[in-house]
């Protein structure tokens, strides 16, 4: 039997996203952080989240939007999970998710609208981020 306690998530940079320095930096942090992370890496399909997810029991998907088109690519994903039986993991979206300068707010409301947990900017503090998504986990499944 594993003795490994920590949680599984998964982690992507969505749709025809190429940016790849921050997706480094949240698998190192997130790692360092006490997590078993699947990373992805960038391009990736909102299916291609899911499989990962389905495949290792994981408790949250991590998805990372820069270019400007995350509204688009994000559209539909919680209700792809719940079609796929994925009713109660996790979703946090962050990175420049809308293109532009737009009021951080209205970009939140707009992709928790959509399913997403939490919404976070590029200038989220990540360790904090850490210890938000260990609290969520522990709320969400508790039994584990
Ligand atoms: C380098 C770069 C590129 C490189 C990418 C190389 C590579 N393979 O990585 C190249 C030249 C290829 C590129 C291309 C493009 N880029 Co570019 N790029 C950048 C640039 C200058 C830096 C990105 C970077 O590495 N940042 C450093 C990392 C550490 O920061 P980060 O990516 O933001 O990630 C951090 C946070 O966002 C946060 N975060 C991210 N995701 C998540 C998720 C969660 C859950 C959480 C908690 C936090 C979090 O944590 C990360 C780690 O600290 C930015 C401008 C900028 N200063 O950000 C533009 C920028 C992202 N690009 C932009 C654009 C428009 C493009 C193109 C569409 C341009 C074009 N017309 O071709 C293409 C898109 C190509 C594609 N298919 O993806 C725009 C996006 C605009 C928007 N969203 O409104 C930006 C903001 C430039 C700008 N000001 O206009 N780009």
């Amino acid at each position: 039997m594993s003795t490994d306690k920590r949680s599984t998530i998964v982690l992507g940079v969505i749709g025809s996203d190429c940016h790849a320095v921050g997706n480094a930096i949240l698998y190192r942090v997130f790692t360092e952080g006490g997590f078993n992370v699947v990373n992805l890496g960038v391009m990736v399909s909102q299916d291609e989240y899911i499989d990962a997810a389905i495949e290792t029991n994981a408790k949250a998907i991590l998805v990372s939007s820069l270019y400007g088109q995350g509204e688009l690519d994000c559209e539909g994903m919680r209700e792809r999970c719940i079609e796929r039986g994925l009713d109660d993991i996790i979703l946090y979206v962050g990175g420049n998710l809308v293109i532009g300068k737009v009021d951080y707010a209205q970009t939140e409301a707009k992709f928790k609208n959509m399913g997403f947990d939490r919404v976070f900017t590029p200038e989220s503090d990540l360790q904090e981020v850490v210890k938000l998504l260990k609290e969520d986990i522990q709320e969400r499944f508790p039994e584990q």
